[in-house]
């Protein structure tokens, strides 16, 4: 324990300058929020007017004595912080990491170990390129980080939606991201990786190869943080009781399935709703469809080598392939509450790789060493200071006695006259624990090697697991890698960087280096040949033949005043049970009204637009005027491979959007009965009507009336 306070030493007393009063706080409030009821400046006192400046007289001049109004601009002209150099963009959430104990056997941390033990967490996801304000549809490696305020600790896991990272080195951070940010000159394009500067760095760096072929797939976009899996990225070493180690790699699986958004989508939902995922995150937590992932670990011998199957362990670039080492769930993660203030929470939380508790250890990832130093230092400039812990959402859950005194924003009141150990003065306190009593201490391991700027020559492999990621993908999603690249590639200026990029898809797939050339209207490049593949990994494919469950996805029902709300009532029961929401779009707000039925209308044609829905039907009754908008989001939904579906006369309508009701993935009936509802469930199951797929792509809009 720290020393009590002398006799002769005081404090001040617990209160802050936002809350606690001589009387404490109000019952049922925040000691660390604002607690009095009436309006006061910061330091308390009573203000009668906020709006009126002190002036002499009506028409002025402001006194210089109105200390309100200066406390008041004063701070206004010092809200804002500096935003993350990179991930300035993201969204957070409370949560619980519940253990299985099924690694016990290979850590000593209790997180991870002790079965059914429940830690407390902060999660944050991100886009990495684009600025606080920017879009979260747009094609990007999307950030997973989660603090978990152990009890031996705080334990930060700052992962991304992608296995591999970019480069070997962290000494190339600054490079990829200043080559991935808008270009300098003229700060364009925002949060975009199709431009000049990225594709150059990439070709020329052909380790990002891997990397850059994930961005061009369906991982790029995802279609909600709910559904993307998370990766530690780097190799990390568990230690147990008996100080026996593994090396492991970190894998979060969501419950609802790994999906993505259509390029389309993306790009509407970009324009239509930037919030498209922090508003998905925050109300599937509101409507009680609670996010969840399962925490796995891939397990490795601790050789000295430190490979597996010939795959180097420290080579950020490379993933061993699950069906090589199985991922071994260990427990799971629910976020259940949503911030409540955006910037005290989500802007404020600090991650860092160096947050480690005891029984999990970094390894020697070139990458991850240098991410060591990273994520202090850049608190410093973002936080303003050296006690960003001490701010609420960063304040460790277990106790603290760190010897760390004074800098900008001290919160603590220390006590005591000796901050360094040991010490006679206080007592000898704080004391040193050692490994029987929880104490930090690394596994002793061997260090040699000569010093140079040199890297293992297994680093130089750059092909082989690209090539295999694109071989292990499904047709469709192939096709998708394509477009991609042909889309970005397309939006560079240089021609040699176009040719550069062909000479490394050539050594992926000659197909999609063949497809590529064609878009971009260049020769495919000569003698080049691709990897040969020796094994593919269909775990990496998000096309899968079994459904997965539809917590929290959004029917969306076209009506109007005639429609059949009976119909949609029958509808909403059977959804509503497997969790999923209906939400109804009528041509204008307000509420459907029919004897003793009611709806009330929750998007209208105005305010709606396909990329919220993960499914659309029409109702019976639904207006038959050919109002655009209805058709185009049919349209959209329908090239977007989303379930379509239609009762009674709402077939017109979908006829009047040119939709052939006998297309795959479109769900009619005479009534909105349990069978219809079964079969719009299955199709949610399973994401889109891939079957479409063919359709879509050879007749575009307005598709199939002939089909
Ligand atoms: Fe980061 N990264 N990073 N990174 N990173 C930051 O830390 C850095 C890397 C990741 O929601 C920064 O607090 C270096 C890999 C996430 O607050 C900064 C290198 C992975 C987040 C930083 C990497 C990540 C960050 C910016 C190369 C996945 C957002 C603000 C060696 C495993 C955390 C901050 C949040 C944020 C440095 C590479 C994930 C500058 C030097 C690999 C999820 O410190």
């Amino acid at each position: 324990m720290p020393p009590t306070r002398k006799p002769n030493t005081s404090a001040p007393r617990t209160v802050s300058p936002t809350g606690v009063g001589y009387e404490g706080p109000k019952d049922g409030r925040d000691p660390r929020a604002q607690a009095g009821d009436k309006l006061t400046t910061p330091n308390g006192v009573r203000i009668p007017d906020t709006d009126h400046s002190l002036k002499a007289g009506p028409r002025g001049p402001v006194l210089l004595e109105d200390f309100h109004l200066r406390e008041k601009i004063m701070h206004f002209d010092h809200e804002r912080i500096p935003e993350r150099v990179v991930h300035a963009r993201g969204s957070g959430a409370h949560g619980v990491f519940t253990a299985y104990g099924t690694a016990s056997k290979v850590t000593r941390a209790a997180v991870l170990a002790e079965k059914g033990l429940e830690t407390p967490v902060f999660v944050r996801f991100s886009t990495v390129l684009g600025s606080r304000g920017s879009a979260d549809t747009v094609r990007d490696t999307r950030g997973f980080a989660t603090k978990f305020y152990t009890k031996e600790g705080t334990w930060d896991l700052v992962a991304n939606n992608i296995p591999v990272f970019f480069i070997q080195d962290a000494i190339k951070f600054p490079d990829v991201i200043h080559a991935g940010k808008p270009h300098p000159d003229h700060e364009i394009p925002q949060a975009q990786s199709a431009h000049d500067t990225f594709w150059d760095f990439v070709t020329l760096h052909t380790e990002a190869t891997h990397h850059a072929i994930w961005n061009m797939s369906d991982r790029g976009i995802p279609r909600s943080y709910r559904t993307m899996e998370g990766f530690g990225v780097h190799t990390f070493r568990l230690v147990n009781d008996d100080r026996e180690t593994v090396l492991v790699k970190f894998h979060w699986k969501p419950k609802l399935g790994v999906h993505s958004l259509t390029w389309e989508e993306a790009q509407i939902a970009a324009g239509v709703d930037p919030d498209f995922h922090r508003r998905d995150l925050y109300e599937s937590i509101e409507a009680g469809a609670f996010p969840e992932w399962e925490l796995g670990i891939q397990v490795f011998p601790d050789t000295p080598e430190e490979t597996f199957e010939g795959i180097d362990l420290l080579d950020p670039t490379k993933i061993v392939p699950e069906e090589l080492a199985p991922v071994q769930p260990i427990g799971k993660l629910v976020l259940n509450a949503n911030p409540t203030n955006f910037f005290a929470e989500t802007e404020q939380v600090a991650f860092h790789t160096g947050h480690l508790v005891p029984g999990i250890e970094g390894t020697n990832d070139p990458l991850l060493q240098g991410r060591n130093f990273s994520y202090l230092d850049t608190q410093l400039s973002r936080l303003g200071g050296p006690n960003f812990t001490q701010i609420p959402i960063n304040r460790p859950h277990a106790p603290v006695n760190d010897n760390t005194r004074d800098g900008f924003h001290q919160h603590a009141v220390h006590q005591g006259q000796a901050p360094y150990t040991p010490n006679s003065v206080d007592g000898g306190s704080p004391f040193p624990a050692d490994w029987s009593e929880g104490g930090y201490v690394q596994v002793p391991r061997a260090v040699h090697g000569e010093v140079g700027r040199s890297a293992p020559a297994s680093f130089d492999d750059h092909f082989s697991q690209p090539a295999m990621f694109y071989k292990s993908l499904t047709s469709i999603e192939q096709q998708h890698v394509i477009d991609a690249y042909t889309f970005e590639l397309g939006k560079c200026f240089e021609q040699s960087i176009k040719e550069r990029a062909l000479m490394i898809l050539a050594r992926i797939d000659e197909k999609l280096c063949a497809q590529v050339a064609a878009g971009l209207g260049l020769p495919v490049p000569k003698k080049i040949k691709a990897e040969k593949v020796r094994l593919e990994s269909p775990a990496l494919r998000q096309i899968k033949p079994t459904p997965f469950p539809i917590d929290g996805r959004i029917v969306g029902v076209v009506a109007g005043p005639k429609a059949d709300l009976k119909g949609i009532a029958t509808l909403r029961k059977a959804l509503e049970a497997e969790g999923a929401q209906v939400k109804v779009i009528a041509p204008h707000g307000g509420q459907l009204v029919s004897g003793k039925d009611v709806e009330i209308v929750e998007r209208t044609f105005a305010t709606g637009r396909s990329i919220e829905f993960d499914a659309i039907v029409v109702a019976d009754g639904a207006p038959k005027d050919g109002d655009f908008r209805a058709l185009v989001m049919l349209q959209e939904a329908f090239r977007h491979l989303k379930g379509i579906g239609a009762w009674g006369d709402g077939v017109e309508v979908l006829r009047a959007a040119g939709i052939y009701p006998k297309a795959p993935g479109v769900i009619t009936g005479k009534k909105a009965s349990a069978a219809m509802a079964a079969e719009t469930i299955a199709a949610l199951g399973m994401h889109r009507a891939w079957d479409r797929t063919p359709l879509v792509n050879a007749s575009m809009v307005p598709p199939t009336v002939s089909a």
